[in-house]
C-alpha cells in the first residue's frame, strides 16, 4: 500500500477519532444554528492544575453554548500540531490552545491565518515575533510567580548564613518552566546566602518530582529548600523527603506554584511551606474571548488572570472554599 495511501488514511482516522471524541454533532464551523465551534488543543493531564483547567474549559464551553471538539496531547507537541491541523481542516471558527513548549508553533499558526481560522492562546506562550499568528494571550504572568516564590524566600532567609535550595523545574521549554526559574533567580539575588545548587525537570508530573528528589537527596548532603514550578512534583517531593527520613516542613521547606486542592491540604498540613496560585480556571474568559473574536471584535492581546499566594495559615482557612 503506497505511504500517501496510508498518510491520507491514517489523517483521516485522526480527523474522525477528533471529531469522536470531541463528541459533538456540527460537521464543520457554525453550526445549523449558526452557533460556534472551537477547536481546543489542551497539553496533557499531567497534573492537578491541567484536570481543572479542562473542566473549567469544557464546562464553561457548554455555558456559552459552544460546541467543543477537544484533543489531549499527552504532553506532546506533534499530537497538538495535528489536533490544530485537523480543526482547520474541519473548519472551526476558532481554535484555542495551551503550547506545551514555546517553540516550533510558526507554521502550523499561519496555516490557520491562511485558512482565516482565529487562534487564542490559553495559559502558556509561544516565542513566535509574529503576533499576527493569534489574536490573544489569556494566562498567568508566570515570571512574576517566580518571583512571588522568590521574595517569600528572601524573607523568610533572613539571619540564616547559607540556604541550600533545589529546584524541580516545570517541562523544559514549556512558558511556565523558563519563566517561573527566572523570576525566582532575579528575586533570589537579594539574599547571596541563598543558593540553588541543583535544578532538574520533573515534567511538571508528581511521578517526576519524587523521582528528581530522590537524586537530589542522594548526592546533596544539605538540602534547606525545595523550589517546585508546580505542586504535583511538590507533593512526589513530599514523598521522596519522608522516605529518607526527613520531615517536609521542616527539616526541608517546600515552595510550590499552582495552590491545587492536594497542594493546600499538604500547606494546612504543614508539609509545603508557601503556595503561589497559577488560576486553572480559564474558561469563562475564554469563551468570551471566543464569541469577541469570531464576531470580528477587537479583543486586548494580553489578558492577565488573578491570582495571590497562600501561607500555611491562609491556605487552613481558604481550604473549604477550594474549587479544584
Ligand atoms: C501553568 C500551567 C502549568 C501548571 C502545571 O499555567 O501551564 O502546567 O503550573 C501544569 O501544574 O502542568
Amino acid at each position: 500500500m503506497s505511504k500517501k495511501f496510508l498518510a491520507v488514511a491514517a489523517s483521516l482516522a485522526l480527523v474522525a477519532g477528533l471529531t469522536a471524541c470531541g463528541g459533538d454533532s456540527s460537521a464543520s464551523g457554525g453550526g445549523a444554528d449558526g452557533g460556534i465551534t472551537m477547536g481546543f488543543a489542551q497539553v496533557g493531564a499531567e497534573s492537578g492544575w491541567r484536570t481543572a483547567n479542562t473542566k473549567s474549559i469544557q464546562e464553561s464551553a457548554k455555558e456559552a453554548g459552544i460546541t467543543l471538539k477537544f484533543s489531549d496531547a499527552q504532553q506532546k507537541q506533534e499530537n497538538q500540531i495535528k489536533a490544530i491541523r485537523s480543526y482547520i481542516q474541519q473548519k472551526v471558527d476558532v481554535i484555542a490552545f495551551s503550547p506545551v513548549v514555546e517553540t516550533g508553533w510558526d507554521a502550523v499558526l499561519l496555516e490557520a491565518k491562511r485558512a482565516n481560522v482565529p487562534v487564542i492562546l490559553t495559559d502558556r506562550a509561544v516565542d513566535s515575533d509574529d503576533t499576527s499568528l493569534y489574536k490573544t494571550f489569556l494566562g498567568s504572568d508566570f515570571v512574576e510567580e517566580g518571583k512571588k516564590a522568590g521574595e517569600w524566600l528572601v524573607k523568610d532567609s533572613q539571619g540564616k548564613s547559607e540556604v541550600n535550595v533545589v529546584e524541580l523545574q516545570g517541562t523544559t521549554g514549556a512558558a511556565p518552566a523558563i519563566d517561573r526559574q527566572e523570576g525566582f533567580a532575579e528575586a533570589i539575588k537579594a539574599a547571596p546566602q541563598i543558593k540553588v545548587i541543583a535544578s532538574q525537570t520533573g515534567d511538571f508530573t508528581r511521578s517526576g518530582g519524587k523521582q528528581v528528589m530522590e537524586a537530589f537527596l542522594k548526592s546533596n548532603p544539605k538540602i534547606d529548600v525545595v523550589y517546585a514550578h508546580n505542586d504535583d512534583m511538590g507533593l512526589g517531593a513530599i514523598e521522596a523527603i519522608e522516605a529518607a527520613g526527613k520531615k517536609p516542613g521542616v527539616d526541608i521547606k517546600l515552595i510550590t506554584v499552582d495552590a491545587v486542592r492536594d497542594g493546600m491540604q499538604a500547606l494546612a498540613d504543614g508539609k509545603i511551606n508557601f503556595i503561589v496560585e497559577c488560576n486553572p480556571l480559564l474558561g469563562p474568559q475564554l469563551m468570551e474571548l471566543a464569541k469577541k473574536v469570531v464576531n470580528g471584535e477587537q479583543v486586548p492581546p494580553r489578558v492577565v488572570t488573578e491570582e495571590t499566594t497562600f501561607t500555611q495559615e491562609q491556605a487552613k482557612a481558604e481550604l473549604p472554599n477550594r474549587k479544584y
